[in-house]
């Protein structure tokens, strides 16, 4: 059986545990102390050299890095990922958005507000994150305006990666009050078959 190696209150690892569900793949979760250093010992660092999470282990003992990779991976074959070549360059396209547009942005201001608990010398930066956070959010609500899923008509691996940290996006201080179509998007993916909530 595969192995994922996260932490069950990342965005990013989340994606991995949703797309499995999703799917009905059976995995072992390896949780991981990111704070105590598990991700900075020889052995992970043998599996990700890059030292972070998620990382998925195959049975053959092959690893793979990289959240949205290893989504796609998975995914392969599935309705999750459309096999028709401008189809998945269009879910690629959204998960190179949410890795350089949304996560360094959303996912940060989260980290600083939930678990650093918003210290006076990450303010400044904090601040600067919602600018960038709420763009993201905006092009979003604009491709939502026409579209049931981010990348067309039904529900892809790009909507898992933009889903995981979106859905959280108040714990770093956005309001989506002025959101109605990602609150809607919201409602379409907890309602599939097989989904499950973060944690
Ligand atoms: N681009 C990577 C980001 C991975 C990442 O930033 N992981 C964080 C947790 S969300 C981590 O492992 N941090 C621990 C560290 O940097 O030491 C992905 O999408 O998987």
């Amino acid at each position: 059986m595969m192995k994922i190696y996260g932490d069950a209150k990342s965005g990013n690892c989340y994606k991995i545990k949703l797309v499995c569900e999703l799917l009905q793949i059976p995995y072992e979760w390896v949780e991981m102390d990111l704070l105590a250093g598990d991700t900075q010992t020889a052995s992970f660092l043998s599996k990700n050299p890059n030292g972070k999470v998620p990382v998925l282990e195959l049975a053959d003992g092959r690893c793979l890095a990289e959240s949205n990779a290893i989504i796609n991976y998975i995914a392969h074959g599935s309705n999750l990922l459309p096999a028709e070549p401008y189809d998945l360059a269009l879910v690629q396209q959204w998960q190179c958005f949410e890795q350089y547009s949304h996560e360094p942005y959303i996912a940060v201001a989260r980290f600083i507000e939930k678990y650093q608990g918003l210290p006076d010398d990450r303010r400044e930066e904090y601040l600067s994150k919602q600018v960038g956070g709420y763009k993201a959010l905006d092009v979003m609500e604009q491709q939502l305006t026409n579209a049931d899923y981010i990348a067309g008509k039904t529900l892809t691996t790009a909507d898992i990666a933009l889903y995981a940290y979106t859905h959280v996006a108040h714990e770093g201080g956005f309001d989506l009050t002025n959101y109605p179509n990602i609150q809607q998007w919201f409602k379409r993916i907890e309602n599939s078959a097989n989904y499950v909530a973060m944690g």
